[in-house]
Order: C-alpha cells, then sequence, then structure tokens
C-alpha cells in the first residue's frame, strides 16, 4: 500500500484551540505541543469529497468542520506537494474561507480574495476538487478564474486591491437595490501595506450603509515578515493575544450595557462614555482597532482564525452588523504542516514539486537562476560602492536581495508591497546622492508606471530599476507575465532599457545600468535558469553585439535583433534560414534603449529585419526601432515578432510561446516566406529581380 508518512506539528498559537484525535492512521493534534502522524493516501479526503457547493458546507457539525480542516490539509499538501503552487498561504485559510462560505452565500454575496493566491480551499468547497493539474496548461489556475466558476469574482492578482473591489461592488448593489448581498474581501496584513488599501479603506468607511465586509487574514508575513509600522502594532498584539482573549460574550455584553446606559438620562450617558473610553482604551492598547474605527469602520477582533468557532461568530456579528466591518483574524501561514512552519523564508509561500514527508525539493536543479546572478552581482557592487541602496516591495528573497541584506542591512530596504512608493521614495534617495536599485517583477512594475514617468524620469534622478520574471513566466497565467514593461518604458523620455542574454551580459549590463546616474536605467531579466553563457563574434563601436553572421557576407538577406533571453531562439531561427540558402546576421542590442545607432545602419543593409522579443508587439522594441528607422530614412521591411496583445492562461513558459506562434520553427517559417515574397511584410527584392507577387492580405 502507498503509505506517505507526514508530519503533522499542529503548533496553533492558541491554547483554547487544543484538541486532539485519532482517526485511522493519521493523528493530528492541534495546540501547542508538535505531534507526528502518519497520512493513509485515498483515506483522507471523504468529508471533502461530499462537498460540491458552499451550502452542502451549512449541513456540517462544528466536529465535522474540524475533521473537513483536516482532510483539506491533507489534500493540499499531498497535491500541491506533486504540482508545486502556493501551499503556505493556503493551509493558512481554511477555517477562515469555511467560515466566510458558511456565512455568506456566495455567489448573490461576493467574495473577493486579495492576490487570490490564497483560494484553493475556496476552490475546494466550490465544486473544483480536480488539482492534479493545478497551474497547468488547461488545468486549474492558481488563482481565481471567472472561466472556472461562478463563485470566482477577480482573478487580477496585483495585491491591495480588494478593498476597492468590494468598495466597488457594495456601491453598486446598493445603486441597484440589491440590498441583501454581502461583498467581502478576504485580505492579508501583507496586502495592507499597499497604499490601494488605504485609498479603498478611506472609501468604504464614509457610507455607513454598505454591506461591505473586510476580512484581515494575519499571518504576520508577506513572503518574509510583513514590515511597517502597521505591521509592528499587528505583531505586538499576536504576543499578546494569549495574555488577553476576545470573546464575543464581551462585545455582547458591551452593546447590551451601552444600550440599557444610553437609555437612562444624562448619568447613564456620562457612564456609558466612561466605560466606552475604559473599553477603547483597553482595546486600543493591545489592538488596532483605533487605527479602523477614526476612519469611522467597525472593527471586531482580533480572533483565532484557527478556531472554526470564534471565526463564524465574528462574521455573523460582522452579518448583522448594519455597515461597513473589519474583521480582524489571527492565522499561522503553513498551519498545520510542520515543514512549511519551520521554513524561516517564507513558510511555504510557493513552493515546487516536494517531497510532502520532509518538505525539500524533490529535484534540485544545479542550474543558476537568473535571480541569483543578479544576487551576487548587487552584493559585490554594494562592498565596492556606498552609495548602492536597493529597494525590495516585500519580495527581499525572490528578487534576489538575501545576500545583500545579509551584508548591508542597512542599505537593503523593504516597503511592503508598494511599488508605486518604492519608485518615488527612489526619487528621493537619488536626491540625496545615493544610487537606488529598485527590485520587482516585472508584472508589477505596472504598479509605479506614474511614478517612474514623473517621479523619477522627469527629475532625471538616477535610478535603476531591475525587473525579474521579465517575459513569458508561465504557471502563474495571465496576470504574471513580465511582457509590459518594455512597451511601457518606450514612452519614458530619456530612460535607458538593457536587456541581457545571459549571466555574463547580465552582469556587464547591471553595473553599466549603475554608472547612469541623470536618468532611469531599467535592467530586465527572465525567470528560471540563466542557461550557458552566448558569445559574441563581435562587439560594434556602440556596444551592440554580433552573435552570428551566416551565409553570403556581401549580400545579407535577413538582420535578426534579438532582444534578451530570445537570442538563444534567434540563432536557432538563424541557421534554419541559412540552410535554406538564406544570408543572416543575428545582433544583440543589449541595450535597446536608447537604440543603437549600429543596429540602424545594419537594417539599412539588409533586405528585412526581423526583431524577436518575449514582450507584447504593440509598442514593444520592434515598433520603436521601425521608428527610429523611419526617422533615419530607412525603408528595410520590419517583421515585429513578440506577443500578441493578450492575456496569455497559464501553462509552461514554452507551452504559451508555443501558443503564440514564438518557436524557432514558425519565426523561420514566416522569415522565409518573407524573403521569398509570399508574405508580408515582403523583403526587399534583390537587384533585377521582380516585385513580390504574394498574397497581399484583403482588408
Ligand atoms: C502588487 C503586487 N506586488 C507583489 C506581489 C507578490 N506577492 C504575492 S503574495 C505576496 C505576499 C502577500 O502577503 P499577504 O497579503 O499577507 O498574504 P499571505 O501570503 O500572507 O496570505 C506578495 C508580495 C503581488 N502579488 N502584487
Amino acid at each position: 500500500m502507498n503509505v506517505i508518512a507526514w508530519k503533522f506539528a499542529l503548533s496553533g498559537a492558541v491554547a483554547d484551540n487544543r484538541r486532539s484525535f485519532q482517526r485511522g492512521r493519521l493523528s493530528i493534534s492541534h495546540g501547542l505541543t508538535a505531534t507526528t502522524g502518519e497520512f493513509v493516501k485515498g483515506t483522507s479526503v471523504s468529508l471533502l469529497k461530499t462537498i460540491k457547493k458552499p451550502s452542502d458546507l451549512r449541513a456540517l457539525t462544528l466536529e465535522q468542520l474540524h475533521e473537513l480542516a483536516d482532510e483539506i490539509r491533507t489534500f493540499l499538501i499531498d497535491n500541491v506537494a506533486r504540482t508545486g503552487g502556493h501551499l503556505g498561504p493556503n493551509l493558512g485559510v481554511v477555517e477562515l474561507t469555511l467560515g466566510i462560505h458558511r456565512v455568506f452565500d456566495s455567489p448573490q454575496d461576493s467574495i473577493v480574495f486579495d492576490t487570490g493566491h490564497q483560494s484553493y480551499v475556496h476552490k475546494l468547497v466550490t465544486g473544483r476538487q480536480n488539482f492534479e493539474t493545478l497551474r497547468q496548461q488547461g488545468g486549474l489556475s492558481g488563482y481565481p478564474d471567472r472561466a472556472e466558476s461562478e463563485h470566482d469574482v477577480v482573478e487580477s492578482s496585483h495585491a491591495s486591491s480588494s478593498l476597492s473591489w468590494i468598495d466597488g461592488i457594495s456601491r453598486a448593489n446598493k445603486l441597484m437595490r440589491n440590498n441583501e448581498r454581502y461583498a467581502v474581501a478576504l485580505v492579508g496584513d501583507g496586502a495592507l501595506t499597499g497604499g490601494m488599501a488605504w485609498e479603498a479603506v478611506n472609501n468604504i468607511a464614509a457610507d455607513k450603509d454598505r454591506k461591505a465586509v473586510i476580512v484581515v487574514n494575519d499571518n504576520g508575513r508577506s513572503y518574509a515578515p510583513t514590515i511597517g509600522g502597521l505591521a509592528n502594532q499587528l505583531s505586538g498584539l499576536r504576543q499578546q493575544l494569549d495574555k488577553f482573549r476576545t470573546h464575543p460574550a464581551y462585545e455582547t455584553a458591551m452593546e447590551k450595557l451601552k444600550d440599557r446606559l444610553k437609555g437612562s438620562g444624562p448619568i447613564g450617558g456620562f457612564t456609558y462614555k466612561s466605560l466606552h473610553a475604559t473599553k477603547k482604551g483597553i482595546k486600543d492598547w493591545w489592538a488596532p482597532q483605533g487605527l479602523f474605527e477614526d476612519l469611522g469602520l467597525k472593527y471586531i477582533g482580533p480572533i483565532d482564525g484557527h478556531n472554526q468557532r470564534a471565526v463564524e461568530e465574528a462574521l455573523q456579528q460582522a452579518k448583522q452588523y448594519s455597515g461597513p466591518v473589519l474583521v480582524h483574524a489571527l492565522t499561522e501561514k503553513g498551519h498545520g504542516y510542520a515543514p512549511a512552519r519551520a521554513d524561516e523564508a517564507d513558510q511555504f509561500h510557493a513552493v515546487g514539486i516536494i517531497d510532502p514527508v520532509t518538505g525539500l525539493p524533490v529535484s534540485k536543479s544545479s542550474a543558476q537562476s537568473w535571480t541569483s546572478v543578479f544576487g551576487e552581482e548587487i552584493a559585490k557592487v554594494a562592498k565596492e560602492r556606498d552609495d548602492i541602496v536597493a529597494i525590495t516591495g516585500a519580495m527581499l528573497q525572490p528578487v534576489g536581495l538575501k545576500k545583500m541584506a545579509q551584508e548591508h542591512p542597512e542599505r537593503v530596504i523593504d516597503v511592503g508591497i508598494a511599488e508605486q512608493h518604492a519608485m518615488t521614495t527612489a526619487a528621493g534617495l537619488a536626491f540625496g546622492g545615493l544610487h537606488p536599485v529598485v527590485c520587482v517583477y516585472a508584472t508589477f512594475l505596472n504598479r509605479a508606471f506614474d511614478q517612474l514617468l514623473m517621479d523619477v524620469a522627469l527629475h532625471k534622478a538616477g535610478v535603476t530599476i531591475v525587473l525579474d520574471r521579465a517575459g513569458v513566466t508561465g504557471p502563474d497565467g495571465a496576470s504574471h507575465h513580465g511582457m509590459w514593461d518594455m512597451a511601457l518604458t518606450q514612452i519614458v523620455p530619456n530612460l535607458h532599457l538593457a536587456a541581457p542574454r545571459d549571466a555574463t551580459r547580465l552582469r556587464e549590463e547591471l553595473r553599466e545600468a549603475l554608472d547612469i546616474n541623470d536618468a532611469p536605467s531599467v535592467v530586465r531579466f527572465s525567470k528560471g535558469s540563466v542557461g550557458e553563457p552566448i558569445d559574441a563574434i563581435d562587439r560594434l563601436p556602440d556596444g551592440v553585439d554580433v552573435l552570428a553572421r551566416l551565409g553570403d557576407r556581401a549580400a545579407p538577406d535577413v538582420l535578426i535583433v534579438s532582444v534578451g533571453a530570445m537570442s538563444e531562439l534567434s540563432l536557432d531561427v538563424a541557421q534554419r534560414l541559412n540552410s535554406q540558402g538564406v544570408s543572416v546576421t543575428v545582433v544583440d542590442p543589449r541595450w535597446v534603449l536608447p537604440m543603437p545607432k549600429s543596429v540602424i545602419s545594419l537594417a539599412a543593409r539588409h533586405r528585412i529585419v526581423v526583431c524577436i522579443e518575449d514582450g507584447v508587439r504593440a509598442g514593444g522594441v520592434g515598433s520603436r526601432l521601425r521608428t527610429e528607422m523611419r526617422a533615419a530614412g530607412v525603408d528595410t521591411a520590419l517583421n515585429e515578432v513578440g506577443l500578441p496583445t493578450e492575456f496569455l492562461a497559464h501553462g509552461s513558459r514554452a507551452e504559451v510561446l508555443d501558443r503564440v506562434g514564438l518557436t524557432a520553427q514558425q519565426v523561420a517559417r514566416d522569415t522565409l516566406a518573407q524573403v521569398l515574397g509570399t508574405k508580408v511584410p515582403f523583403a526587399r527584392p534583390l537587384p533585377g529581380q521582380d516585385l513580390p507577387t504574394g498574397q497581399i492580405p484583403k482588408l
């Protein structure tokens, strides 16, 4: 029999959640003491299998709910270990998700998951229990997805937006007279560090008639511990929780007393005010309710987010309150799974394929990642230059800043999930004489575009922006491909943009970027392993690398302009074309902005230019090259090869590239047809050759 033994160390922080029971060969103990258990595959999710829709949850007893929560954790560990995914966050929201679905009525009530990486439990109780192909092409998305279920509302997965969503939904419900409908957001303490969340709270709180419920899933962590003033206050609170327990009876008694005193004349009113002040004083000392109540938002909590009864009582209370309300739940990321709890870095925020027993990766790639090349180099430069400071938006380790942070902690700044703030604070640091390096995933640059344009570029601030995970990323799907950055940055005056093709060029171009002190410089690179070095056969005086010259050098046909990580594919295309008698030059501009002059003059000497990039075609490098060529009077045909303006669903990087035709075979085929004059754009005819007779599309 296939037996998997797991160590469950259910180290719930809260004493009154302590329970221990034996079911089959699964032994789980919730509480302060860690225990171990064994799990027999296939026997442990029988109750979960009976849950087809949220209303099925309402028939369960509290004991059954506990059992279901354990089954869900078992299911998640077993399945996510095989596919990879966001394990820690989902283990932490089991009780909260069950509670929300029992108290509220989705899809009449809208449930919005901030960021959406913690929606696996929601998927399980809304009819989606096939996790075998999670995040794979054709399988379930790793985030909410409207195409999958009517219970999914928001699929954008860029953090801190959920409160704006429920502000809009609850306002619409009111205006449309859907007065019975609630809008509920589940938002992490990490996501609450984003400015958008506070803009939304300011609006939600202003309207007392809204049925808007904010459930804060406070686990003290983003990837790493959440930073900032709010986080410090919440962290102090967690330490106090064992001493001070909230109890709904406390609230109820206070409410009753309040009504009696208020209704009993001036003395009663005075006594109420004093009592109320005392209550607020005690609570404010250890709870952040003042923060929210000062904005006019009703605050409930803090509650133990792993105590099913407490969760549901708080949510019921929130539902009955006639106005916007915030429920503050304390949880643990990775709750119930010892390897996740023991993982200091990020408590299994996201894992690859792991051994469920040990939590260790099944196969450890020895290949070096782009991120680690950057991480090593920035740490080296930081040793050489005191003016280098790095900024991260709650992703210190994922963007490779760990080494620099260990060596120069004072020069690595985590600003929280606050990319807009990161960019402008960088402008301020540059003004103060430093050279800031803002490190974000390429997709999150979108958040900070105005700040890049108006605060950094307009003020000629020497800020370097390092974009990790640029291009097609794969399993995280539409919201996570880094495909917009090159189109966005094209329109920023004076911006310098580098797209290194390998580790050597990344180190080199990073250093070049750090020497630009009067304009923004961007260095963008892909996800995953960096691959073998691709050496140039020649470097032109303006820094452009020639990677290949194949065929007749006196009469070159095709100029391939390869952007960043597309060089391997570009060289493959060149070989395929050359085997058909086409002569090809392949160049890597290294810096695509400003566009090097040598690329324009090379374009003039070829019959067709093919620009290959893994960014969106519209407004991308190819389209910029066309503009620059035309401005220089060069009318050589140009084909922009890149990504369509579409939201590309999840799959592996290779599968997604194949879907959009970004393969060597397809590009070579198209280019050959263009050279032969059977596909537009037609290559310039050879001297003495007739104009192409290929089909011109009918418009
Ligand atoms: C705008 C934006 N920046 C960065 C990220 C990357 N990211 C995904 S989850 C996460 C941490 C979220 O922490 P929290 O909201 O507390 O949720 P938890 O994972 O703790 O459940 C970050 C930084 C993102 N999704 N969106």
